[in-house]
């Protein structure tokens, strides 16, 4: 089984509804380690560094926008297959579709404000945590 890292990020709408502590809480309680962890507001050009693959879609300008409306709260997570793992535990990217016991499924009736993002593939953990992080706020194994 691979270990993987992934990235987490409890988006504007969480953070203002106080629901970091629930989202680091089931990614923990999963078993996955935490390797770094931040609150920060993103700036417009990290957000569109970040949503790069969406550039020129119709929801692209609002997605900025709204990504950019208040902190986000950034996590890397280490576990066996976390990539793949974690985007089961968020669930569809739609809140209304989203199953039952899904982050997303439990917390969002929205397709835009949905709560959290996690990668989708190993290339964009690359790109995405490297907007957020620098290698040295990412803890050494333990
Ligand atoms: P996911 O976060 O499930 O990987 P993506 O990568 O397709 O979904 O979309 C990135 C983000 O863009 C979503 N989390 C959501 O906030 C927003 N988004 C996606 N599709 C739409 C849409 N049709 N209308 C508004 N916002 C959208």
């Amino acid at each position: 089984m691979p270990l993987e890292r992934t990235l987490v990020v409890v988006k504007p709408d969480g953070v203002r509804r106080g629901l970091v502590g629930e989202v680091i809480s089931r990614f923990e309680r999963k078993g996955f380690r935490l390797k770094a962890l931040k609150m920060t507001w993103m700036t417009r050009e990290q957000a569109e560094q970040f949503y790069e693959v969406h550039r020129g879609k119709p929801f692209y300008e609002e997605l900025v926008k709204f990504v950019t409306s208040g902190p986000v709260v950034a996590m890397i997570l280490e576990g066996e297959s976390a990539i793949s793992v974690a985007r089961i535990m968020i669930g569809v990217t739609d809140g209304r579709k989203a199953q039952p016991g899904t982050i997303r499924g439990d917390y969002s009736l929205s397709i835009l404000e949905n709560i959290v993002h996690a990668s989708d593939s190993e290339e964009s953990f690359y790109r995405e945590y490297k907007v957020l992080f620098s290698d040295l706020e990412v803890v050494s194994d333990y």
